[in-house]
C-alpha cells in the first residue's frame, strides 16, 4: 500500500485537570467519511496514557492538516497550546476547528491565529469534501459548511451545507481506536460513550442546538444502533452511556428500540440517558414499562426552574405541573429519574429591574425551585439525584444575548473563552450555596447514600443524612458548618490523591 498522508483527529482535555476517558465519537463519525485507501486518520483524545503531545508534533511534519474538536470553554486554551507548537514544526499545516464553538463564533475564531478553517453544523460529508480540496490544493471557495481565512486573510463565510440524515453516513470505523482505552466506569460496569442521534427539534432559548443544526434531528436505525451494541457489548463493554441531548423524540421508534433491545438479549444495561418532560409525559404505560424492561437505568430531563414565569420565557414548553407529574410516571415504573435545575435565567423583567428587584426575582425562583422539590419528594429522602446549576451565560442563544444586555462582560476574543464568566447578578454567595445544595446536602439527605469520600467514617455519615434532610425540610442553610468540615476534608484528599469530591465543577 503507498505511504497514506495523515490526517490528524484530535480531542483536547475538557478541563485542566480532568481527561475525558469517553470514546470519542465525533471524530470517529468524522473519520468514517474518509477514503482508507489514500489517508490515515490519526484519532488523538487527550490521555495521560500516552504522549500524545509528542506523537501529534511528530505527524504534524508531513500531515495533510490537524482538526480539532473544541467545545467553548477550558478546551480552547488546550487546543491554543498544541496548535502554537505545530505551527512551531509545520507552520503551514492547514488548521481546522469543527465542533460547537466554531460554529458559534465562526470570525472571533478565525481572527485569531489558531484557525484556518472552521467546520459548521454536521462535520461528516464536510470535512471530506475538504480534504480532497487540501490534498489538490484547491480553493476553498464554494464549499458547503465552511467558514474560512483565504489567502489575503479574508473571512469567507461559504453557503451553509443542509442537515442530512445521518443514517447516510457509514458504520463508526471502532477498529481506528483501542476501545480498551476509552472505557468509562458506570457502576463498576465497563462503559462505553454513544450517540444515537443529531440535533433537536426545540427552541430552549438558553441552548445553542438551534442555531447549530437549525432545529433538525436524525437518529440511527435501531438495526444500526444496535449492531454497534452488539459489537461493544463483545469487546467487554458492559454498559452504553447515551450522549443525544434528546433520545426520546419519536415514541413508536423508543418503542420499537426497545422491542428489539430485549429481543437480542444483549449482556448489556444503558442509562444516563435524555428525554424532555412533556414528550415523555405522553408516552403510553406500555412504552414506559417497555424503557423499564429493557434495563434503562436513569433518565434525564431538563426541568429548568420551578418558577412558572421563568419557564414560559425560557421556551421550554413544560408547566411546573408536568415537572412534578414526570418524577411520579418515574417513581411509577421504577425508572430513575434525574431533573436538572439552573438558578439565575434571566428574564425580559430583568431589563426594567433594580439590583434590589433582581434579588426578588432570583429569590423567587429560590423558593420556586424548593416548591417543586418538595411537590417531587415530599419526603425529602425519595429520589435518586437532583441536578442543580447555576446560571451560565453559554453563547449562541437568546437568553445569551439578553445577558449580554443586562451588563455580562462578554469575552471578545477567542482565548477569552476558556474562562466562563458568571452572570454579574450571581453572586458568589449563591453558587457557593449551590455547589452545597448539589454536592453535599442533595446526596446526603436521600437514604443510603454513603458519600464516596467518608464511607468509613459511620457516625459522621449520620450526622451528615440527618442535618441534610433537617436544612432542605426547613430551608434552613445558614452556618452549613457541616458542609464546611466535608469541604475541608475533600479538599485534603484533593491534595494527597489529586482527585476531587466535585472534578466537574
Ligand atoms: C460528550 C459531551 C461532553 C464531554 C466531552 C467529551 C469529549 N472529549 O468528546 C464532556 C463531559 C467533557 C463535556 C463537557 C462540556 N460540555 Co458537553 N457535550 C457532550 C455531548 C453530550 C456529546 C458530544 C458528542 O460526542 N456528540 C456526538 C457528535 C457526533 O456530535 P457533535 O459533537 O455535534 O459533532 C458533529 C459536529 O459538531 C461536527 N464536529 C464535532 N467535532 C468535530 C471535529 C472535527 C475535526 C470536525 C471536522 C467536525 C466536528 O461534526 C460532528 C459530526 O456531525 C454534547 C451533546 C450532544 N449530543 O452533542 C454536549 C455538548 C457538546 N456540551 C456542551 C457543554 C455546554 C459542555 C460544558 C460547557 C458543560 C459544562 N457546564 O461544564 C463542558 C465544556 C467542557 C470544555 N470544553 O471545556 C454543549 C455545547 C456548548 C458549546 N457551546 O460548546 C453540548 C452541545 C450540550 C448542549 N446541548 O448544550 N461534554
Ligand atoms: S435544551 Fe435540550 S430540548 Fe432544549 S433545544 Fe437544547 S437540546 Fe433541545
Amino acid at each position: 500500500m503507498p505511504v497514506r498522508q495523515k490526517i490528524i483527529l484530535f480531542s483536547p482535555k475538557p478541563r485542566r485537570h480532568t481527561y475525558s476517558n469517553s470514546i470519542p465519537v465525533a471524530l470517529l463519525k468524522i473519520a468514517s467519511m474518509i477514503d482508507r485507501k489514500k489517508y490515515e486518520s490519526v484519532i488523538v483524545s487527550a490521555t495521560p496514557k500516552y504522549d500524545y503531545e509528542t506523537q501529534i508534533l511528530k505527524d504534524s511534519k508531513d500531515a495533510l492538516c490537524f482538526a480539532v474538536r473544541v467545545l467553548t470553554g477550558h478546551d480552547i486554551i488546550e487546543a491554543i497550546e498544541l496548535i502554537k507548537k505545530i505551527k512551531k514544526v509545520n507552520p503551514n499545516l492547514p488548521i481546522v476547528w469543527g465542533g460547537w464553538h466554531g460554529a458559534i463564533f465562526p470570525d472571533q475564531t478565525l481572527e485569531s491565529s489558531y484557525a484556518d478553517i472552521i467546520i459548521r453544523g454536521q462535520g461528516e460529508r464536510t470535512f471530506k469534501e475538504l480534504v480532497e480540496r487540501l490534498v489538490t490544493k484547491k480553493d476553498l471557495k464554494g464549499l458547503p459548511g465552511i467558514i474560512y481565512k483565504d489567502k489575503s486573510g479574508k473571512i469567507i463565510h461559504n453557503p451553509e451545507r443542509p442537515f442530512e440524515d445521518i443514517n447516510n453516513f457509514p458504520d463508526i470505523p471502532y477498529d481506528l481506536i483501542n476501545i480498551d482505552d476509552y472505557v468509562d466506569n458506570f457502576d463498576g460496569l465497563r462503559a462505553a460513550f454513544y450517540v444515537t442521534s443529531q440535533g433537536c427539534p426545540f427552541k430552549c432559548k438558553f441552548c445553542a442546538e438551534p442555531l447549530v443544526f437549525k432545529q433538525r434531528w436524525s437518529s440511527l436505525s435501531n438495526e444500526r444502533i444496535l449492531k454497534d451494541w452488539e459489537y461493544l457489548s463483545k469487546k467487554g463493554i458492559e454498559f452504553i452511556i447515551i450522549g443525544d441531548d434528546n433520545f426520546f423524540v419519536n415514541e413508536k421508534k423508543v418503542k420499537d428500540f426497545c422491542e428489539k433491545f430485549i429481543a437480542k438479549k444483549l449482556p448489556l444495561k444503558w442509562g444516563r440517558v435524555s428525554g424532555r418532560v412533556r414528550q415523555m409525559l405522553a408516552f403510553s404505560d406500555e412504552t414506559w414499562q417497555l424503557i423499564k424492561d429493557t434495563g434503562c437505568t436513569d433518565i434525564q430531563v431538563g426541568a429548568e426552574t420551578g418558577d412558572q414565569n421563568v419557564l414560559d420565557y425560557i421556551g421550554k414548553e413544560l408547566t411546573v405541573d408536568e415537572i412534578v407529574q414526570f418524577i411520579e410516571r418515574a417513581r411509577k415504573f421504577k425508572i430513575k429519574a434525574t431533573p436538572a435545575f439552573i438558578l439565575g435565567l434571566p428574564t425580559e423583567e430583568f431589563r426594567k429591574a433594580s439590583s434590589k428587584e433582581i434579588q426578588k426575582l432570583l429569590d423567587k425562583q429560590w423558593n420556586a425551585f424548593f416548591d417543586v422539590m418538595d411537590r417531587c419528594y415530599k419526603d425529602h429522602k425519595d429520589y435518586d439525584e437532583i441536578r442543580l446549576f447555576a446560571y451560565d451565560p453559554y453563547p449562541g442563544n437568546p437568553l445569551y444575548d439578553l445577558s449580554c444586555e443586562l451588563g455580562f462582560d462578554a469575552p471578545k476574543k477567542l482565548e477569552e473563552w476558556a474562562i466562563i464568566r458568571p452572570a454579574p447578578w450571581i453572586k458568589e454567595s449563591l453558587r457557593e450555596k449551590i455547589r452545597m445544595l448539589q454536592y453535599f446536602l442533595f446526596p446526603y439527605a436521600r437514604d443510603g447514600y454513603a458519600g464516596r469520600h467518608i464511607k468509613k467514617f459511620k457516625l459522621l455519615q449520620k450526622l451528615f443524612h440527618k442535618s441534610a434532610q433537617w436544612r432542605w425540610k426547613h430551608r434552613f442553610f445558614a452556618l452549613p458548618i457541616e458542609y464546611k468540615m466535608y469541604r475541608a476534608y475533600t479538599n485534603l484528599r484533593t491534595k494527597k490523591t489529586g482527585q476531587s469530591a466535585t472534578d466537574h465543577e
